[in-house]
């Protein structure tokens, strides 16, 4: 099996510190820049700090969703003007990946929305991984809750992550989404561990949740053992007709400072500053990059939203001196 980055970036795991919600919470509000130097430390001793891991998405199967999560434009509950669409064909698959590779990615990662993937759809999903394999790229699919069969079929694909987010702390999943509970989310990110892929788990923060829930989500994140190869962060996008569309903004300040706890707390992950970039100035993404983050979504969708242009994040990562992953290691 090809070795994928997080596993060069990341050796045989030693003891690993259990945090505290309460010392996870307690750096969340120390002075904004020993939070900044802290974590920029950190990122610099188990990372190459200038250089930032792409990954372009594609949603393969979207809309029609039958979970309710009350961020999502894809829930069949909601009315944002998402139609349920049929899966993309292979070919579709396949041309999108090769233009994400020579645009400059270095992973391709497969979106449905769906609450579990079907028999049928797996063996769809598991000729696109092969496929996309083989063009040299590192594969990721968010199929919703997988069971023992599916793991192990992703996995003998040669799937590189598996993406299931935790979303926030426990106690506030139940104001999000009804459909599902928390540890049915653990449940698919155990068996994706023991599986043998690497894992991709992170959350959102602008849902209304507080600080305290901020640092729950952290710690269920970083407190798994191992914790995710990868943590995407991701800031609410509102989409109207979705009930969380007039949630209130978060301060962009609080967004990095969820970047730099997620860096202190998991040294040796990619975190990953994720949906909402299309929003933020790039002096905020800039303090991202400077709180730990080194990776980001690249391309112009995500799933059913907007992403930056390709040119514009060129262009940002010029001015910043980053370069991808990909063209250094
Ligand atoms: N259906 C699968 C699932 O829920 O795991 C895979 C796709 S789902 C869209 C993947 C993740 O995207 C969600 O867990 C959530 O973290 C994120 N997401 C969805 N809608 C979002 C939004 N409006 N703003 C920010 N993140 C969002
Ligand atoms: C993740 O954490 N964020 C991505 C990906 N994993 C699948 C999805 C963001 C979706 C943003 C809203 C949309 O485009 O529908
Ligand atoms: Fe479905 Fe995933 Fe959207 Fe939830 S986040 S409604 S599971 S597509």
């Amino acid at each position: 099996m090809q070795t994928t980055h997080a596993e060069i970036a990341r050796p045989a795991q030693t003891a690993q510190k259990k945090w505290s919600i309460a010392e996870i919470e307690a750096l969340f509000k120390l002075p904004f820049s020993d939070l900044m130097f802290r974590a920029q430390q950190i990122h610099r001793e188990n990372f190459d700090p200038n250089a930032v891991q792409l990954s372009t998405l594609l949603s393969i199967k979207t809309g029609g969703c039958t979970e309710d999560c009350g961020y999502c434009t894809q829930s069949s509950y909601h009315s944002a003007g998402v139609e349920n669409m049929k899966m993309l064909d292979i070919d579709e698959v396949l041309k999108a990946a090769k233009a994400a590779k020579s645009a400059g990615a270095g992973r391709f990662c497969m979106g449905a929305a769906w609450r579990e993937p079907s028999e049928n759809d797996m063996k769809a999903v598991v000729e696109m991984v092969r496929e996309v394999r083989a063009l040299g790229m590192e594969t990721c699919a968010t199929l919703g809750m997988l069971n023992d069969e599916q793991t192990e079929q992703l996995r003998v694909a040669g799937l590189d992550y598996y993406n299931h987010n935790l979303d926030t702390a426990p106690e506030f999943y139940g104001n999000i989404i009804s459909t599902r509970d928390y540890q049915d989310r653990i449940d698919t990110l155990e068996r994706v561990r023991k599986a043998g892929m690497n894992v991709c788990s992170g959350g959102i923060i602008g849902l209304g949740e507080n600080l305290t829930q901020r640092a729950g989500l952290i710690a269920q994140l970083a407190n798994m053992d191992p914790y995710p190869e990868s943590v995407p962060i991701n800031n609410l996008v509102k989409v109207e007709g979705t009930p969380l569309a007039e949630t209130e903004d978060i301060d962009p300040l609080d967004f990095v400072r969820m970047i730099a706890v997620a860096r202190i707390t998991m040294p040796k992950a990619f975190v990953r500053l994720s949906a909402g970039r299309g929003e933020m100035s790039d002096a905020v993404q800039a303090l991202c990059f400077l709180g730990g983050a080194n990776s980001i979504f690249y391309g112009e969708q995500l799933l059913t939203t907007g992403n930056p242009e390709v040119e514009r994040d060129r262009a940002l990562m010029n001015k910043l001196g980053l370069y991808p992953l990909t063209e250094k290691h």
